[in-house]
Order: C-alpha cells, then sequence, then structure tokens
C-alpha cells in the first residue's frame, strides 16, 4: 500500500492535539524538564495525578546531558540512590557515599520512566507568564519557544492547573514572572526571589531538600530553582538534591490534590 504524505501529516496533527486537548486542564503543570522536574512528574503520575510538563527546548534533561565541565559522568550520593533504582540507571560507588552514573544513560532513563508512568511532556513550548486568580496562580500562559526565541509578535495560550512547579533551574523562570506581577508576595524572607549563592556541595544538597516548597499560594519550587529562590548556594554537578527534591514536592503535592 502507498503511503500517503497526508494521512502521515493527519495522524501526527489529530495525535497531537487529543494528547494537548486532554492537558489544558491538569492537577499539577511543571514548567522545564530538568532532572527535578522529570522526576516530580514521574512520582505524581505514578501517584495517579494528572500531570503536564512544559519544556523549552527539544530536548528534556536540562544541565545533565553535560555531567562536570562536558565530562559525561554526574555523581550522586546515597540518600538518593532509591531514586536511581526506581528509574533503572545504572551506576557505580567511586568511594563511600559517592556514585557516579552516565549522564546520557541517566536522562533517557529519566525521560522514558516518567513518560511511561503517565507524565504528558511538550517540548518547545516556554512558560512565559502565569493564569492568576486573586492571590493565587491558576495556570499557565503558554508560547511556542520558536516564537519567543524569533521575537514574533504572537499572542499566546494558557492551561489552567491546581499547582505550578517552577522546575527551570538557575532561571527561576515562572517566580520571576510572579515577583514582577505581585511585588513582595513571595513567602521568602525577603518576600522577593533570595538570589543563588557561591558553590558549597553540602549546605547546597541539604538546602535543595528544605527550599522545596510553596512559594506562592499554588506555585511550588525545586530542584536548582528552589535554591535560587530562597537564597541556597550552588552545588556543582551532583545530583542527589534535584532527585530528592522531585520525590519530595510530588509526595507534599500528591495529598493535596
Ligand atoms: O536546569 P535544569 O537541569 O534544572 P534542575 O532540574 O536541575 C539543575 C541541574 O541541572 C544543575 C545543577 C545541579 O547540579 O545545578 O543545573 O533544577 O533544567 C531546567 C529546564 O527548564 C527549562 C530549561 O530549558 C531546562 O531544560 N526551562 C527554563 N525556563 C523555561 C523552561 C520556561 N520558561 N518554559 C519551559 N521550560
Amino acid at each position: 500500500m502507498e503511503l500517503n504524505e497526508v494521512t502521515i501529516t493527519k495522524a501526527i496533527l489529530d495525535r497531537y492535539f487529543a494528547k494537548f486537548t486532554d492537558c489544558l486542564e491538569t492537577d499539577v503543570a511543571i514548567v522545564g524538564g530538568g532532572p527535578s522536574g522529570l522526576v516530580a512528574g514521574y512520582y505524581l503520575a505514578r501517584a495517579g495525578r494528572k500531570v503536564v510538563l512544559f519544556e523549552r527546548k527539544l530536548s528534556l534533561g536540562g544541565g545533565v546531558w553535560g555531567g562536570g565541565m562536558l565530562f559525561n559522568e554526574i555523581v550522586v550520593q546515597e540518600s538518593a540512590l532509591h531514586i536511581l533504582k526506581e528509574f533503572g540507571i545504572r551506576f557505580h560507588k567511586y568511594e563511600e557515599n559517592y556514585y557516579t552514573s552516565d549522564s546520557i544513560e541517566t536522562v533517557a532513563c529519566l525521560a522514558a520512566k516518567s513518560i511511561q508512568s503517565g507524565l504528558k511532556i511538550f517540548n518547545c513550548i516556554s512558560a512565559e507568564d502565569v493564569v492568576m486568580r486573586t492571590d493565587r496562580v491558576v495556570g499557565l500562559v503558554l508560547n511556542w519557544s520558536a516564537v519567543e526565541i524569533a521575537g514574533l509578535h504572537v499572542d499566546p495560550l494558557a492551561v489552567r492547573s491546581k499547582y505550578i512547579i517552577d522546575a527551570t533551574g538557575h532561571a527561576t523562570e515562572v517566580v520571576k514572572v510572579v515577583q514582577e506581577k505581585v511585588p513582595g508576595a513571595l513567602k521568602t524572607p525577603t518576600g522577593k526571589i533570595e538570589g543563588e549563592k557561591s558553590m558549597w556541595s553540602d549546605m547546597a544538597e541539604s538546602m535543595t531538600l528544605e527550599n522545596t516548597r510553596e512559594v506562592f499560594p499554588g506555585l511550588y519550587v525545586v530542584g536548582m530553582a528552589a535554591n535560587a529562590t530562597f537564597g541556597g548556594p550552588r552545588m556543582g554537578p551532583i545530583f542527589g538534591g534535584m532527585l530528592l527534591s522531585g520525590e519530595k514536592v510530588a509526595t507534599e503535592l500528591a495529598p493535596r490534590l
């Protein structure tokens, strides 16, 4: 049977729009497909919650791919090994409490397992704003990343969600929008983004967990975005804190839904 180009096109359009339409109203919408966002999405989906993730780039994985300074291995400490095991990511013991895994295998397994657990992922879409009601974030304002990159004047579309997770890493893009539009309202000591501090791996890893919480009604921060929002230090290419942060936000949010 001859393959029909129009059928190929229609199959993609029909399936995409069905998938997207199903995600217009969700329990949780995650911005950013780095390690913390993917792990959060996995555990929420596994708990039966309806969860969608939007990633600006073509590829998922955020800062994992390049390991440290393009040496494509990452370090994970003992306390997060159960998450590597959960995702089927192989690891090697380097010395007591220092384990390594291949950064490419890490991304591949995080992406595959989270999608297969029910997380819906849309790549090449950027969150540019939030949908707001009186003192509460209730959704995301989205546009194609291509539109954003080209600087085209195109109006966005919006989705609604009971909770939003900012998993945008160092950039804290969603929190920044809320800070600009509702000045002084963040649940941080100053009411503003505290800003990420210089590297202190041990302190940063524990603070990432402490900082994983609600920063504005309806809006949680996770991963590096949590440290940047609450003034924690950076940790470098050790990823246990990112994985544990994703697990923590899912554990906290799932019962609230
Ligand atoms: O930066 P990223 O990997 O965040 P993370 O999960 O992990 C941080 C570590 O990679 C590393 C570190 C730990 O050792 O310090 O940096 O906290 O992933 C963030 C993702 O969010 C996407 C971005 O492309 C990246 O893949 N992103 C950022 N802003 C937006 C966005 C946006 N406005 N809309 C959609 N995606």
